[in-house]
Parts: structure tokens; C-alpha cells; sequence
């Protein structure tokens, strides 16, 4: 049998809000579909719930303590190859298709450059220009008021910019992290995923089955702020049907005060309204985003490519829609730091014991962990030094040593280890003022009620703290 192929999705800021996971208001058909062929992990973590240093540690294979990106503007500079390298040293053609590594959302869509791209990781890569915050369609920013007016403006100052001109916008906000809803009236080809997925689908057919094995990345920048989609995708969604985080009275009392800075009503400061247009935009977003790894999926199939094609798909890290008043991403809460990931292996890829991939798992895994995974399922030798353990015996339905498995995550100030049943966090640096927080996840998933100062749970926490001090 040829070797397998690779297609590798990412989404960009998607938390676990896909109706397979379970998650009652946001549709998302083609994933769902997916997963009925794959192993869904329940328990997946990043590294790092911002989009650079989570991208680095997934294609470096190294934590962002390793490798040194910890923020957005950071370059990857290591002396092992990345994933896809590791590929492309192997005889595979590699090719990018998107966001993978770190794009400025939308300022690097906007504008079509590469961002912190990784070059030799791969043979062909296509960047995505497309108006983004500026789609012609209904805009809002739910930030501010009277956007509308606003971004008639801004319209009307692209229109004029001149090719190749850089264009930012500045009203006061920063365009990264705005509520902006677009509900766009163009063809899918002027969106972002639209036009990804087309640039894909094309590749698809150029590798067709007779060349090199491949290893396609598409990076899809949904639901990533600005909400913007097509008219369709907001119309499976009513504002006032939207369902908002439940959050008790004085839930934020007893959380250490660097672990509130996404709160609402310090920086957001949406109504009950905006947040719902929030959520309604965000789920219009995974909706449409969804609807594009469908079009890559019936592409597999229709090319006679899914028999042989290992399917990964994953989000860089999650998002905050509310609950503890937090919104969007860089919290150590359970929204910001999980995300979804399903992989697909086919039978052409034989698995320990000739086993069947298992449908869930629910192991704590971490993203590092994909490189050493697909690198094992495709039998290329990993370099050494990596950090994650392939998944393999996991997606083989191998739950041996599971309730042992810890995940390490780092935002700006602070730390998370996360085990089944502990969530654990430390916010500030060893030796000066520390913040502890503790979470009993199988009798608190959501969270509410902070142990760290509970006296039976003191030993726990000294657990943590010293297994965190080791790492
Ligand atoms: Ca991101
Ligand atoms: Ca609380």
C-alpha cells in the first residue's frame, strides 16, 4: 500500500462549540459527519490559547518554553525540522493552505502576506487576501457605536487604498479582538475559508493519486472575530435564541485578579444584546467554517483520496463566550484552554493489534502530541527531543495510564496543569506574590468554586505546585 497521505485542518479561536461534542445551539453537520469516521478526543489541550505560540508548539512539537514563541510576533527558530519538514525530508510533497503558522487576524488576511510563516516547511503555500472586516454585506461592531457609519468609511478608503497599499483600521479598538459581525452578501471565493478551501480542492486534484504522498495543511481563520459569513450561515441562528453563559452571583470572588483580565465588564463591556449578537456571530462563523471542511471531505472522496488520507482536525486553542463573564482567549479557564480534535485514520494505516480506531477517547492529551502521532501513523522516525507521545495507542482504544496523564499549559503570567480529574493554575512568578487556583473537574467541570484554599485540598495543591516546579 502507498503511503498515507496527511490533510491537515486547523480552525482558528474554535472552542468545543460543535454539535458532536455536544453543544446545543451550534450546528456543525460536516464535522459531525468526520467524526463518525474518526476518534474524537474529549480532553484535548493546547499549549498556549493564543494563535502564535500555539501554532509553533504544534508544528515544532515543542512546548512554547522549548521553542521560545510566546507571543504572536514570534519566529520559530529550531534545530529539528517541524512536522510538515519532517514530511517534505521524506519524499512527501507539502503544501499550506491558510493560516497555519501565525497570521494577524484580519490585518495579515487583509493585506495576503505570509505572517510568521515557517518556509522550508513547505513546497507550495497560498496566502488568503480578502476584505475581511470590509466585506460588502451587514457590519456591526457590537463595540462600538454607530459602527455602521464607520465602516462606510472604511469601505469607501479601501476602495481608494491602491494596490498593495497597507491598510489598517484604528477607531480606539484593536481589530484582533472586536466583536465584529459581518454577514456578507459576496461569492464564497471573497471570504477567507471560502476562498482556503477553494485553493485546496484545487491542490487535491493536482496531487490526485499518482503522484508523491502528501501532506496538506489548511488553515481556516473561523470562527476567528470578525464574524464574517455569508447571509446563509447567520440564518440558521435568531439573536434572541441565543443562550447565555449562566454565571452565579460573586463567581469571579474567589479568582486571583490576573485570571479576570478578559472579563465583560472591564474590557468588553457588551449588554446582554451585544452578547447575543456575539454568540449568534460566532456560531454563524463554525457554522460556515464547518461547511468548508465538508467541501474538502467530499473532495476526498470524490478524488478516490479518502482511503488513503489520515484526516486531523483540530483548533489552535479555544475561546470564552461569556461564562465568569470572560470572552475570547489567554485564560487558563477550561473554554480558552480545551479544543476539539478528531482524527480520522484509514484502514490502509494498520494500528496496534490490528485494533479498529476507537470512536471517543477521552485521555488528557496535548497538541505537541500530533507531531509524534502522525509522524508514527505514516512510520517516518521523529527527530529526537520532541516533547508530546504519539496518540496512537490512544486512537487503538488503549486507555492503559490515562488517569496519569497531565497536560501543560502557559498563558503570559500563568501556568495550568490539567489531569482528568484536576484542573490546576498558578498566576504570577515563583518566589513573589503567587495565585493558586484548583478545580475538582469531575464534580466542578464549569469551574464555579475555587479549592486552592480549601484545607482538605492542601496536599493536592502541593502536588501541583511541585510537579510545576519540576517541568
Ligand atoms: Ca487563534
Ligand atoms: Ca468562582
Amino acid at each position: 500500500m502507498a503511503r498515507p497521505n496527511v490533510l491537515f485542518i486547523m480552525a482558528d479561536d474554535l472552542n468545543s462549540a460543535l454539535s458532536g461534542y455536544g453543544h446545543p445551539q451550534c450546528k456543525t453537520p460536516n464535522l459531525d459527519k468526520l467524526a463518525l469516521r474518526g476518534t474524537t478526543f474529549t480532553r484535548a489541550y493546547c499549549q498556549y490559547p493564543l494563535c502564535g505560540p500555539s501554532r509553533a508548539s504544534i508544528m515544532s512539537g515543542l512546548y512554547p518554553m522549548t521553542n521560545k514563541v510566546t507571543s504572536n510576533g514570534g519566529v520559530l527558530k529550531i534545530d529539528t525540522p517541524t512536522m510538515p519538514e519532517l514530511f517534505r525530508n521524506n519524499g512527501y510533497w507539502t503544501g499550506r493552505c491558510g493560516k497555519i503558522y501565525h497570521m494577524g487576524v484580519p490585518g495579515n488576511i487583509m493585506t495576503g502576506d505570509p505572517g510568521t510563516d515557517h518556509a522550508a516547511s513547505w513546497d507550495v503555500t497560498h496566502n488568503v487576501r480578502v476584505m475581511e472586516t470590509l466585506t460588502p454585506g451587514k457590519a456591526e461592531d457590537v463595540m462600538l457605536t454607530d459602527s455602521t457609519a464607520i465602516y462606510e468609511e472604511y469601505r469607501k478608503k479601501w476602495k481608494s487604498r491602491g494596490e498593495g497599499g497597507v491598510f489598517t483600521i484604528k477607531h480606539g479598538n484593536h481589530q484582533g479582538s472586536d466583536m465584529v459581525i459581518v454577514e456578507a452578501t459576496v461569492p464564497d471565493a471573497e471570504l477567507a475559508d471560502g476562498y482556503t478551501a477553494g485553493k485546496a480542492i484545487e491542490l487535491l486534484r493536482e496531487r490526485g493519486t499518482d503522484k508523491k504522498p502528501f501532506f496538506l495543511a489548511v488553515g481556516f481563520v473561523r470562527p476567528h472575530v470578525p464574524f464574517v459569513a455569508p447571509e446563509r450561515s447567520f440564518k440558521q441562528y435568531r439573536v434572541e435564541a441565543m443562550k447565555l453563559a449562566e454565571v452565579p452571583e460573586g463567581d469571579l470572588d474567589d479568582m486571583p485578579s490576573a485570571a479576570k483580565q478578559q472579563a465583560n465588564a472591564s474590557k468588553y463591556k457588551m449588554d446582554e444584546n451585544d452578547q447575543r449578537k456575539s454568540l449568534r456571530g460566532y456560531y454563524a462563523s463554525v457554522s460556515y467554517m464547518d461547511e468548508q471542511v465538508g467541501r474538502l471531505l467530499d473532495e476526498l472522496d470524490a478524488l478516490k483520496l479518502r482511503d488513503n488520507t489520515i484526516v486531523v482536525f483540530v483548533s489552535d486553542h479555544g475561546f470564552h463566550l461569556g461564562e465568569h463573564t470572560l470572552w475570547q482567549k489567554q485564560s487558563l479557564m477550561e473554554e480558552s484552554v480545551r479544543v476539539p480534535l478528531i482524527m480520522s485514520v484509514p484502514k490502509s494505516v494498520s494500528l496496534p493489534g490490528n485494533r479498529r480506531p476507537t470512536t471517543k477517547s477521552s485521555r488528557v492529551v496535548e497538541l505537541i502530541d500530533l507531531y509524534p502521532t502522525l509522524a508514527s501513523l505514516a512510520a517516518l522516525k521523529p527527530p529526537d527531543g520532541l516533547e508530546g507521545e504519539s496518540l496512537v495507542p490512544a486512537i487503538a482504544g488503549d486507555e492503559q495510564g490515562a488517569e496519569d496523564e497531565v497536560a501543560l499549559i502557559q498563558v503570559r503570567g500563568g501556568w495550568c496543569l490539567r489531569t482528568s480529574k484536576w484542573a490546576f493554575m498558578r498566576y504570577g512568578k515563583q518566589g513573589a506574590t503567587t495565585e493558586f487556583m484548583l478545580y475538582d473537574m469531575e464534580k466542578d467541570s464549569r469551574q464555579l468554586t475555587n479549592l486552592a484554599n480549601a484545607p482538605e485540598h492542601q496536599m493536592v495543591l502541593q502536588q501541583f505546585k511541585s510537579m510545576l516546579s519540576k517541568m
